[in-house]
């Protein structure tokens, strides 16, 4: 096995970011499970050996006091996995400034907190592996959430921006597509009807699950994948060919 490393991923508490720390872990790494909810991300942390800690990503002061915490614990940052989000379902008519405002602060400003605290811990020791989940929404054009799609999209211009400019250090970001994937957060809401028109455009008739979308994940945070950055790669069982 490579050398353990440090991976800190948001939103870990259930789904998709759960899998991710449970794919992490099985890796050899030490995961931080980050989450506003810390009774969620005490259960994963428990079940994997990570570290539990309380966050909500869109707030600056709570994330450089959490990326200070990490640092002081830890001793290091070599993996960020920016998978926190709200995955909202509101058609165009009902949505308002107010909604868009609530989806840019989780998706966005998360993201660009994460990153800009995190990418001088990554600098300072030459390496690192940001990887951002993105969505297959960006290529379908999936309706009823177009600020959450925008988010999506985002993140990957992000990727393709913050590449070459964080090269030099040794560090590689990318981002990850899942397609329509049963989560607790789907479960819970009207996308958990999508599932209807997914499942005869994917190559595969079966409903995708968060342990589908890992080790993707897993992989562009590795080691080898030094030769990666900058790129998007869609795990969506096929139901999007780009
Ligand atoms: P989910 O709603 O099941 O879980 C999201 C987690 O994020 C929860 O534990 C929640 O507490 C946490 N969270 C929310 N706001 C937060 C904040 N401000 N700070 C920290 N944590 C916060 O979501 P999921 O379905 O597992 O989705 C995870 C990621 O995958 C998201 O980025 C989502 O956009 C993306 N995605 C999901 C699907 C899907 O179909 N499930 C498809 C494509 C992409
Ligand atoms: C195809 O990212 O990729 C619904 C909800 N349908 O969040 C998503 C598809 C949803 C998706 C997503």
């Amino acid at each position: 096995m490579t050398e353990q490393r440090v991976a800190v991923v948001t939103g870990a508490a259930q789904g998709i970011g759960a899998a991710i720390a449970r794919e992490l872990a099985a890796d050899g790494h030490r995961v931080v499970v980050a989450d506003i909810n810390l009774d969620g991300a005490t259960a994963v942390a428990t079940e994997i050996g990570g570290v539990a800690k309380k966050l909500d990503v869109s707030d600056p002061e709570q994330v450089a006091a959490f990326t200070k915490a990490v640092v002081d614990e830890l001793g290091r940052i070599d993996i960020l996995v920016n998978n926190a989000a709200l995955v909202p379902f509101v058609p165009w008519d009902q949505l308002d400034f107010t909604e868009w405002r609530r989806v840019m602060a989780v998706n966005l400003d998360g993201m660009f907190l994460m990153t800009k605290a995190t990418t001088p811990v990554m600098a300072a020791a030459g390496y690192g592996r940001i990887v951002n989940i993105a969505s297959n929404t960006f290529v379908a054009g999936t309706p009823n959430f177009a600020h959450y799609v925008a988010t999506k999209g985002a993140s990957i211009g992000f990727v393709r921006s913050l590449a070459g400019e964080v090269g030099k250090d040794g560090i590689t970001i990318n981002a990850v597509a899942p397609g329509l994937t049963e989560t607790e957060g789907v479960l819970g809401s009207a996308h958990n009807e999508g599932f209807a028109y997914v499942l005869p455009a994917q190559a595969f008739d079966r409903k995708g699950l968060p342990a589908d979308i890992a080790p993707a994940v897993a992989f562009l945070a590795s080691e080898k994948a030094g030769w990666i950055t900058g790129q998007t790669l869609v795990v969506d069982g096929g139901h999007t060919r780009n």
